[in-house]
């Protein structure tokens, strides 16, 4: 049982925020293991196992590959979360869950995973406001950019919904979302996000070590205060 990221402060999970890979077996141009180790390697600061889509693994499968992603990450203390799947969650002991808008109450999801690390979507003020006050660790915002990844997301908000949210008091930790890569990060950033969540321009990657690479050197140009 790992307690490492229970409880988490705001301030650790704000420096966990800064590359968050996202990422399922659909999402790989190569072995999902290896995509992985390679961006931990490179420096991802945290992951979530998303396996979603056409063709995603489910039951045994699904829940093998998500324990052997988790022990890569329990080896290299990166955060391990699970997308939507709570039941799943608490089978491995994930540190934590991503949920969206459309997978339940938060409040009883709370109280189903206890102190692990809670992160909601959320696309506009009242639901950033909402998540606020049912304790969630972090939320993300998005789409930042038009995204292929996800057929189902809502408008683009970009960059500015982030600006919006932090002039109204949101001073939780946010995490921005959809079509990032590393010509476009910086306005996320800039914006008042702690860190940006990437799917693709990762796991699609042929070289996802030298990827994340440069995405970290982008995101430490970028804050504000450097
Ligand atoms: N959530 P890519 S956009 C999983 O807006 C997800 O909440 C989004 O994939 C949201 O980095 C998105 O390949 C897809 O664009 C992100």
């Amino acid at each position: 049982m790992s307690n490492l990221f229970q409880n988490i402060t705001p301030q650790l999970m704000k420096q966990h925020l800064k590359l968050y890979l996202v990422m399922g077996s659909v999402n790989c141009k190569k072995d999902p293991v290896e995509v992985l180790s390679e961006a931990i390697e490179g420096g991802i600061t945290i992951f979530q196992y998303r396996e979603k889509g056409d063709g995603a693994l489910e039951g045994y499968e699904k829940l093998q590959l998500g324990k052997k992603l988790q022990s890569f990450c329990k080896q290299n203390n990166i955060p391990f979360i699970v997308n939507d799947d709570i039941n799943l969650a608490l089978e491995l002991d994930a540190d934590g869950i991503h949920i969206g808008q459309e997978d339940g109450n938060i409040s009883e999801i709370r109280k189903l995973v206890g102190n692990k690390i809670l992160g909601v979507s959320t696309h506009n003020l009242a639901e950033a406001k909402e998540a606020v006050n049912l304790g969630t660790n972090y939320i993300g915002v998005g789409p930042m950019y038009e995204t292929k990844t996800k057929l189902d997301a809502s408008e683009v908000t970009g960059p500015n919904m982030i600006r919006h949210l932090r002039q109204n008091s949101i001073n939780i930790p946010i995490v921005g979302i959809g079509g990032i890569n590393q010509t476009n990060l910086k306005p996320v950033i800039t914006a008042g996000a702690d860190g940006v969540a990437v799917i693709s321009a990762i796991s699609a990657s042929s070289q996802p070590r030298a990827v994340v690479n440069k995405l970290i050197e982008t995101i430490d140009e970028s804050f504000p205060n450097k």
